[in-house]
């Protein structure tokens, strides 16, 4: 069996905090609010959260654009909040995991404030300035991941700045030594209070290619794409070996790197057993599967070949070299029910089924809250009812600049936009759903008088029990955590099929059947001869055969484990 790690063998559970729980009534979910419903966490057994930003921001994008990496923003509380969430999670053995991001700062940042000031300023170079082209335009094509030019012109010294996201989220230039001396100050002091770990955001772009050359140009794109040249750069190896070195190897922690664009093979190197760099990698392939011309504002959907694709790739090129995350959602995507399950006749089995279906993988699952009571999307009808700056920027440059439909468009949101997994967690089906008191910065989803944690905890039937079964199993049997996997039936175009292999586990069952029926449809399946006898571990029906048969139906959603 392989080296065993507490981050191996946990679960990580993300929280939005402006929308999991409000304190104070004023609608927006604070520290206060988490530290309140510790307990329903310790409850479903998760063993680390990993908080979304809540430091002192402008809150362009929902405080991924940060002023101050030291501060609290008063809407989620102050640092003696974060202190004692900090004590009360540790006394219940929960770990806390925060979110790391460097790429780029707020402009109010004072490094920033600073740097605007003069081309002579002792901060110009914290961030990526350049002169405008002859003709004055931006210094290269590329094009802002939230629409527009990724460039930035400032009258007052008539430079442009460079921002992969929003103007007011300009990038930190990392090639800058005392840049990358304040950034690790700053997570040496952070690892000095007690934090456990740090979930980096976009951090496979912090190295840019030099000259930083014109992006390729898709059809009909008004932007070029910086991918080529800003993911995965020269030197963001030997920044996270250095961030290794000076901090992260001096602590106990758990990371995990946002690499969007990864590769199985650029993965081995982020997050290698022996690389000294990070612990493991979000990777962005089945999510990518939907995307058309590098755009996700389409009507794309995955087939299930494909995604079981994906996750075998994955599954199969790391073992034994690297450690995979699991993730069906996070702040950024749709609510998974909603993607690859039913929100009609099956939401409860579909929800049960993606959860039994990842969390029996190989690797750290990751929850995100309301995913563990089957959250679903919210349909919205107009504009206004959208708070995601990504989503409004592109719906005016999609509609005004490239002839998208308006229905098109709030259909592409509707299906992928981000604020489907922002609306407040559904806690009860008093008003608000229990939320708050007041009026939330988004509107809860209809549904909360169904779906809601008050109607779950206590049912032993219901998609948060199934989730607590699940974690439950994986503290038990080291198959779970470190059983080599195997896909079967690759085509199959309904079924999910897999096996976990310990052949030295220490304890509980040596191999796991794994059976997730992604459709609609009763289908027949011949169960693989060596399992014949095999017992049932978990299922998400209540009648599923107990000792698996030669031959067995597997209902709508149906899914099961076998071990022996
Ligand atoms: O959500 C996306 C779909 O277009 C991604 O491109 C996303 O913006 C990307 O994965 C980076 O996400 C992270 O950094 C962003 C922030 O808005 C996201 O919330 C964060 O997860 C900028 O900090
Ligand atoms: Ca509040």
């Amino acid at each position: 069996m392989e080296h065993r790690a507490w981050w191996k063998e946990g679960v990580i559970y993300q929280i939005y905090p402006r929308s999991f729980m409000d304190s104070n009534g004023d609608g927006i979910g604070d520290i206060n609010g988490i530290r309140q419903k510790l307990p329903y966490l310790k409850d479903l057994g998760i063993d680390i959260i990993w908080l979304s930003p809540f430091y002192t921001s402008p809150q362009v994008d929902n405080g991924y654009d940060i002023s101050d990496y030291q501060g609290i923003d008063p809407m989620f509380g102050t640092m003696t909040d974060f202190d004692a969430l900090l004590a009360e999670a540790h006394a219940l053995h929960i770990k806390i995991v925060i979110d790391l991001v460097v790429n780029h700062t707020s402009d109010q940042h004072p490094w920033f404030i600073e740097s605007r000031k003069s081309t002579d300023n002792p901060y110009r170079d914290f961030y990526i300035w350049r002169d405008p082209k002859p003709d004055g335009s931006a210094p290269n094509n590329w094009g802002s991941c939230f629409s527009g030019s990724a460039w930035q012109y400032d009258k007052h010294t008539r430079q442009y700045y460079l921002h992969l996201f929003a103007p007011q989220q300009p990038d930190l230039n990392w090639d800058n030594p005392n840049v990358r001396d304040a950034v690790f100050d700053m997570m040496d002091w952070w690892c000095r209070k007690g934090i456990d770990g740090f979930r980096m955001d976009v951090i496979s772009m912090i190295s840019k290619a030099p000259g930083l050359p014109d992006g390729p140009k898709e059809p009909g794109a008004i932007y070029g794409n910086y991918g080529p040249y800003v993911v995965h750069g020269p030197h963001v190896h030997d920044y996270l070996m250095e961030m290794n070195r000076r901090v992260l190897s001096r602590y106990d922690l758990v990371t995990v790197g946002e690499t969007s664009g990864v590769t199985t093979e650029q993965a081995k190197q982020y997050a290698g057993f022996d690389t000294h760099e990070l612990n493991m990698v979000f990777q962005f392939e089945r999510t990518d599967c939907e995307s058309e011309n590098g755009s996700k504002w389409t009507d794309k959907r995955i087939s299930l070949p494909e995604l079981k694709a994906v996750f075998s790739r994955w599954q199969t090129e790391l073992e034994g070299k690297a450690w995979n995350s699991l993730y069906w959602e996070n702040h950024d995507q749709p609510r998974s029910v909603s993607r690859y399950g039913s929100e009609g006749a099956y939401w409860k089995e579909s929800a049960k089924m993606l959860a039994l279906c990842l969390h029996m993988q190989k690797g750290t699952p990751y929850v995100y809250q309301g995913e563990e009571l089957g959250m679903t999307n919210r349909h919205i009808t107009s504009l206004d009812e959208c708070r995601d700056v990504e989503s409004i920027n592109a719906y005016h440059e999609m509609t005004e600049k490239q002839g998208v439909h308006h229905e098109d468009m709030l259909r592409y949101i509707n299906r992928i936009g981000r604020d489907n997994a922002r609306t407040p967690f559904q806690w009860s089906d008093e008003a608000q759903a229990g939320f708050t008191t007041g009026t939330p910065w988004i509107a809860v989803n209809p549904n909360y008088t169904r779906i809601n944690a008050a109607a779950q905890v206590s049912d032993p039937d219901s998609v948060f029990s199934f989730y607590k079964t699940l974690i439950a199993l994986r503290k038990q049997y080291p198959v779970i955590p470190y059983g080599q996997y195997e896909l079967l039936e690759k085509d199959h175009k309904e079924l999910y099929v897999y096996t976990r292999t310990l052949a030295d586990a220490p304890n509980g069952p040596k191999q796991l059947l794994i059976i997730c029926n992604f459709s609609e449809q009763a289908v027949p399946y011949a169960l693989p001869q060596q399992f014949s006898g095999a017992g049932l571990l978990i299922a998400n029906y209540a009648d599923t055969a107990q000792t698996a048969q030669a031959e067995q139906c597997f209902r709508p959603y149906e899914a099961a484990v076998y071990m022996h």
